[in-house]
């Protein structure tokens, strides 16, 4: 019998794996890859009687493996807060799932474990930018305004982390990181560790957002704006933790955030308005490789000739 344990690289799956090992620590396999690479299941095989952890990926976007997986004898235990569609009835399976717009698969588990290691599922609904859900179960916690802080940017970092067209343009592979944030029981402890990664997370982060900071908008109205960042690794690895910043920047408006993919064209994310978060979907599924959900959607593959196009839609989609 063994351990499989599946979970997306960001910071939400990576905390609340840690959790659950914390718990119980057993030595497993781990199966995580960049934030997109959400089709994990479809990596894993297992036999009768091994026991599959699945965190924080989508069950409609692996119910192919994940019934590949109970029909071998697998037992699986599945947490997650993505769109699930219908979840299958088995005796091997135990789903904790829960869609609600202000959970995440950290707080998922942290519920199911008691509050155990509440601080570490702070840590991941901050990652994944629950702030009001991250401070409401951390209020139980008796935190002080600096310790909340050190816990939201620990989430923002691990988060950061998980960003890039592959595992090379991150700064550590998500195994890799998870395994060392694991010798510690608390966050606070891996904060204060001078010989811990977190210095490296933090300066990575910073210079990344500096730059990004200071690219000028491709194209702006009052209601959108576009912008291009450097074809380079680190604009790759910051989009997505851009995206969100602009977004909560000028609430008002969409945001298009377009990196240089490895196929010559564009990767596009686009974030909705946050005072009316629709239509980002809509937009993107108008071009071919786009989807997403209504608030933040993207698109894997725009042509470069193609982007005038792209403006002209999302001007007419929220003007
Ligand atoms: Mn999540």
């Amino acid at each position: 019998m063994s351990y499989i344990d599946v979970f997306n690289g960001d910071a939400d799956g990576i905390c609340a794996l840690l959790q659950l090992q914390l718990d119980s620590p057993r030595s497993s396999r781990l199966v995580t890859g960049i934030k997109r690479d959400i089709n994990l299941l479809d990596k894993v095989q297992a036999d009768a009687g091994d026991r599959v952890t699945a965190l924080d990926i989508s069950l409609d976007k692996n119910r192919q493996g994940l019934h590949r997986l109970l029909d071998a004898g697998a037992e699986v235990f599945y947490a997650d807060h993505h769109f699930a569609g219908e979840i299958p009835q088995h005796p091997k399976l135990t789903a904790l799932i829960n869609t609600d717009a202000n959970t995440c698969t950290s707080l998922i588990i942290d519920d199911y474990l008691n509050g155990k290691f509440r601080a570490w599922a702070v840590t991941g609904a901050f990652g994944d930018n629950l702030f009001q859900s991250a401070r409401d179960t951390a209020s139980k916690l008796k935190l002080d305004d600096g310790q909340m802080d050190e816990l939201h940017k620990l989430g923002t970092y691990i988060n950061y982390n998980g960003y890039g067209q592959s595992i090379d343009d991150l700064h550590f592979r998500p195994d890799e990181l998870f395994r060392s944030l694991l010798a510690y029981s608390s966050p606070f402890d891996f904060i204060a560790d001078k010989s811990s990664a977190y210095e490296l997370l933090e300066n990575g982060f910073l210079e990344d957002i500096d730059r990004a900071r200071s690219t000028k908008p491709e194209f702006e109205t009052e209601n959108i704006a576009v912008y291009i960042l450097d074809d380079e690794i680190w604009a790759r690895r910051v989009t997505g933790v851009y995206s969100n910043e602009l977004a909560n920047q000028t609430p008002s408006r969409a945001h298009a955030v377009l990196t240089h993919n490895k196929r010559g064209g564009y990767q596009v994310s686009v974030r909705a308005p946050l005072q009316n978060k629709t239509g980002a979907d809509e937009l993107c599924r108008q071009f071919p490789e786009g989807g997403g959900r209504k608030a933040a959607a993207g698109i894997n593959h725009l042509e470069k000739g193609a982007l005038p196009q792209f403006i002209e839609k999302f001007r007419g989609q929220y003007e």
